[in-house]
């Protein structure tokens, strides 16, 4: 099979002063960050649906994107000759994972068992590519919105016959992430959620969702999957309420629903932006509660209001995300998916490098800046002077459950009033990381 990027070399690590667009200005894979090589803290992955399966198209207008590879058709030799370009650009991009959808690498079929079919073919092909290129599976999951049986949703629809073709697909979708070693399995609820309540009893659609991924956890064992499972908190977009809305909904649904042990968070840097919050505050509530796995890393744009996915480029962004990151001690399981498409105006096969190319750069510059200032201490310290008042004295005993309300009422009499207040200081701590980005 004739190449589909000729033109490009392998993607090479010229260091900050290249001027070169096809290479690293700074991610450079084994170069070691506390102690770590960077392709080990950035486990970086392509997202198969937005780099081989989206086109371009928006709803004003067609699709765009020259793909001189594709047939345009729904074979099966037309999704396995993607699969070769698939790698072929993973290789040569040096990103060492990838995600997929089951319907985004292999074609539906009429029916359920020749859809099953069509991703075992397609399967033996993602296999003998991983095996030849040694680029991994980071996770995989199931497309249960795009086909309109799922237009009520899929585990919370009324239609009890959607939930269970939703766990058909699913049970399918997490076989054959085992059997191509998948790291981990990633739960979208794309359409569990609602848009009018005229129609929805949600107390019953929770509860169908919390058997759904019990189920999936049942199953998990059943077949020996080893890999790490996920939910991806998004608050709206296709449904105008998302049961799985933000980190902290998602907490409280799997805690509901005895899941916390099962499942961890993938959080999505533009879903954290549509819901209100920053990429950092997600990342961090995830981190606080022990639920931090992976990372879909994109941007939004703050003017528009929907889910633009556009790569990540933002280095503040980056530093503060690899930050906490770090500060959790890094991915097990989970890595930085670019769940990023390119703009449609970037339409030649090419824009695919120089798309991902920035995205890895601004976390290889996130991941350096981040461990300069961990080096640094300057706000760490000031974080552990900052709560000096719970190291000792009141502060201790109230943490250590010692006293009571009327214990700290006499306190307070006593004292008369609180130790003076310091300032929060700020803008002198941006400042401090405003000197490493
Ligand atoms: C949708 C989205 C999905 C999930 C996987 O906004 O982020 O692509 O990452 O289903
Ligand atoms: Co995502």
């Amino acid at each position: 099979m004739a190449k589909a990027f000729p033109d490009v070399k392998k993607i090479r690590y010229e260091g900050p002063g290249s001027k070169n667009p096809l290479a690293f200005k700074h991610y450079n894979p084994d170069e070691l960050v506390e102690g770590k090589p960077m392709a080990e803290h950035l486990r970086f992955s392509v997202a198969y649906w937005h780099t081989f399966r989206n086109a371009g198209a928006d709803q004003f207008g067609q699709a765009t994107r020259l793909m001189p590879w594709d047939d345009g058709s729904d074979s099966v030799e037309n999704a396995v000759n993607r699969v070769r370009v698939a790698f072929e650009f993973f290789e040569k991009l040096g990103a060492e994972f990838y995600c997929f959808h089951d319907r985004d690498v292999a074609p539906e079929g009429a029916t359920l068992a020749e859809s099953h079919r069509n991703l075992d073919e397609v399967v033996k092909v993602l296999k003998d590519e991983q095996e030849r290129t040694g680029v991994k599976l980071l996770w995989g999951t199931a497309n249960l919105f795009a086909h309109p049986r799922y237009m009520h949703g899929a585990a919370t629809s009324c239609n009890a016959d959607a939930f269970a073709y939703a766990a058909a697909q699913v049970a399918k979708a997490m076989e054959v992430t085992k059997e191509l070693g998948g790291a981990g399995y990633t739960f979208w609820g794309g359409r569990e959620g609602y848009k009018s309540l005229l129609n929805t009893d949600m107390g019953r659609e929770l509860d169908h969702l919390g058997r759904f991924l019990h189920m999936a956890v049942d199953y998990k064992k059943q077949i020996g999957f080893d890999g790490q499972f996920y939910i991806e908190p998004k608050p709206k977009e296709p449904t105008k309420h998302q049961y799985d809305s933000d980190a902290a909904a998602c907490f409280a649904f799997l805690q509901k629903y005895d899941l916390v042990d099962h499942l961890k968070l993938n959080i999505e840097a533009n879903h954290a932006t549509l819901a209100g919050h920053t990429f950092i505050h997600e990342l961090e509530f995830c981190l606080t509660n022990g639920i931090l796995g992976s990372v879909d890393a994109n941007r939004g744009d703050l003017l528009l209001g929907w889910d633009t996915d556009q790569f990540p480029t933002n280095l503040y962004d980056t530093t503060m995300a690899m930050l906490t990151i770090l500060r959790g001690g890094g991915f097990t399981t989970g890595g930085l998916n670019f769940d990023a498409h390119v703009a449609r105006e970037s339409f030649e096969p090419v824009d695919l490098f120089h798309a991902h190319i920035g995205g890895m750069d601004a976390f290889a510059r996130g991941l350096k800046a981040a461990a300069a200032i961990r080096k640094d201490n300057r706000l760490e310290d000031f974080l552990k002077q900052r709560y000096a008042s719970w190291d000792a004295g009141v502060g201790a005993d109230i943490e250590a459950g010692n006293l009571d309300f009327g214990e700290l009422s006499e306190y307070m009499l006593k004292k008369g009033e609180i130790a003076p207040n310091a300032s929060g200081r700020v803008e002198m701590l941006e400042n401090i990381l405003n000197e490493y980005i």
